[in-house]
């Protein structure tokens, strides 16, 4: 590598770098939340992509998530809510993931890039602004019982797994939608 290359890539390390230390103190909204919040309200995500029913899958599992977590109150208005949890779907992909002995794709993967904000409706202060990513895989040849594929990250495999069932894309982006709920709650919980 030569002299010219390697200020390059020093320059380019610089950028990234201070574009992160950005990044941080941006999101760094820590400090302690105000006592009292203990309702949401969370509209509908928005869908900046043309794949249908998604939004609503995710809006739906990220409600499921609080509420089971008992974490907040999930609440039907923003006048009559403490706090307002919204975002929208970024960008969804399906890209292939591996390729069979003749060189053709045996499994995709869908990933999903969303944007989430927590916000204190009373005061407009903003928890947390945040970009998750999540994905599942699926085979594009065979269901989910029989592709050898572990679809739900769960350790259990096809027929073992009793809900590697169904359509492989819809159970991979299941996965991923379940998985980024999950995400979402533990960065609401990690904000305490
Ligand atoms: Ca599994
Ligand atoms: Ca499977």
């Amino acid at each position: 590598m030569n002299m010219a290359w390697i200020k390059k890539l020093l320059n380019l390390n610089t950028i990234l770098f201070s574009l992160l230390a950005v990044g941080c103190s941006y999101y760094s909204l820590a400090g302690n939340l105000p006592p009292g919040i203990r309702s949401v309200y969370i509209p509908l995500f928005d869908n900046e992509t043309t794949v249908a029913n998604v939004a609503e899958t995710l809006t739906t599992q990220i409600s499921n998530q609080i509420s089971d977590q008992n974490i907040l109150e999930l609440v039907n208005f923003e006048e009559s809510s403490q706090s307002l949890l919204k975002g929208g779907i970024i960008s969804i992909l399906d890209t292939p993931y591996t390729f069979n002995a003749n060189e053709q794709v045996s499994d995709y993967r869908f990933t999903i890039e969303i944007e989430v904000s927590w916000i204190n409706t009373l005061t407009q202060e903003i928890f947390f602004e945040k970009k998750f990513t999540s994905f599942g895989i699926y085979s594009i040849d065979l269901d989910p019982s029989m592709d050898g594929l572990d679809n739900d990250n769960d350790g259990l495999i096809d027929g073992d797994d009793s809900d590697e069932i169904g359509d492989s894309r819809d159970l991979a982006i299941n996965v991923a939608l379940n998985k980024i709920a999950i995400d979402i709650v533990n960065e609401i919980l990690g904000t305490w």
